[in-house]
């Protein structure tokens, strides 16, 4: 298979990839007493579109960065999982516009999704590694995490808050991105909540700077930069296939390599920015 260019990556993932959400029109959720709660529109319709966005990994190599302040300049700043703020502001900033979580966040007793303040800013975008090629009946009754539970309880507890759920869709058609511009066969296993993010960050805004998905300098064996926690595999990937991520997103770097060496930064066009 010839290598894609970076650009013509680029136009391949804003013609083939759609960021859609569930609402509450479709089936079998139409058909669900809890259907009201989900959203009456797509998360693309109702955020956005924002001029200049940064996604922040929740690497350790953030630790000691002091991008706080810069991370904080961008109009929307999406944040994954249980990544706080508080306490950590020289270094990931403090602004969070949207809240990318997996589904074993919410199920998981440690994390106390429903209960935690961590939850509370901004809107929240869940997701659930939905099994490859299954419908939507099929993945509600065999979820990986009780997502569907868990999106009810929270919704009851906080009914202001925007909460999303991302179609599984969406997932497979980045992982398809991925594989069809890699040599070898990668694991059937979703793309990280990192590359997820980036994607959906590029159908809200006209610039995206993704920090520390890139490690720079401070590339260090720490998992987070919120926890004592050392695994290269959280910087290197095992489940999700990151190092192919992380190489198709090196390659689609309008950036400097300058920029990751320093400030862990990719900036990437938005659909809306790019000639297609
Ligand atoms: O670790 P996690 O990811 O929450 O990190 C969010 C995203 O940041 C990028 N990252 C993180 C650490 C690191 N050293 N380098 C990085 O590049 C990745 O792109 C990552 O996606 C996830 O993707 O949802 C993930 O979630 C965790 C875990 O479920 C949550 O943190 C909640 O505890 C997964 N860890 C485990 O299952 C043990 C992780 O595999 C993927």
């Amino acid at each position: 298979r010839p290598k894609l260019s970076g650009p013509k990556l680029l136009c391949q993932i804003k013609d083939t990839v759609e960021v859609t959400t569930l609402t509450a029109d479709l089936q079998p959720f139409s058909l669900l007493p809890w259907a009201a709660q989900l959203p009456p529109k797509q998360l693309t319709s109702d955020l956005g579109p924002y001029k200049s966005c940064a996604v922040v990994s929740s690497a350790g190599s953030l630790r000691y960065s002091g991008l706080g302040r810069e991370i904080d300049t961008h109009d929307a700043v999406l944040r994954f999982n249980a990544a706080p703020t508080t306490g950590y502001e020289k270094d990931v900033g403090s602004k969070t516009t949207i809240r990318l979580i997996n589904s074993q966040v919410m199920a998981s007793d440690d994390h106390r999704f429903l209960s935690s303040s961590l939850y509370s800013s901004g809107a929240l975008v869940a997701w659930d590694p939905a099994p490859f090629s299954a419908d939507l009946t099929q993945w509600y009754n065999r979820t990986d995490y009780p997502i569907f539970t868990q999106y009810q309880r929270y919704r009851r507890l906080h009914p202001m808050q925007p909460f999303y759920i991302l179609h599984p869709r969406f997932e497979w058609q980045v992982w398809q991105r991925i594989q069809d511009n890699m040599a070898e066969p990668i694991q059937k296993n979703p793309p990280s909540s990192g590359l997820l993010g980036t994607v959906l960050m590029m159908s809200l805004c006209e610039v995206v700077h993704v920090y520390e998905f890139l490690p720079s300098r401070r590339k260090t064996e720490l998992c987070h930069y919120y926890q004592r926690f050392f695994d290269a595999a959280c910087t290197l990937g095992a489940y999700h296939p990151l190092l192919y991520e992380k190489n198709l997103v090196k390659r689609m770097n309008q950036g400097s390599d300058r920029d990751i060496y320093t400030h862990g930064r990719i900036t990437l066009p938005g659909f809306s920015k790019m000639n297609c």
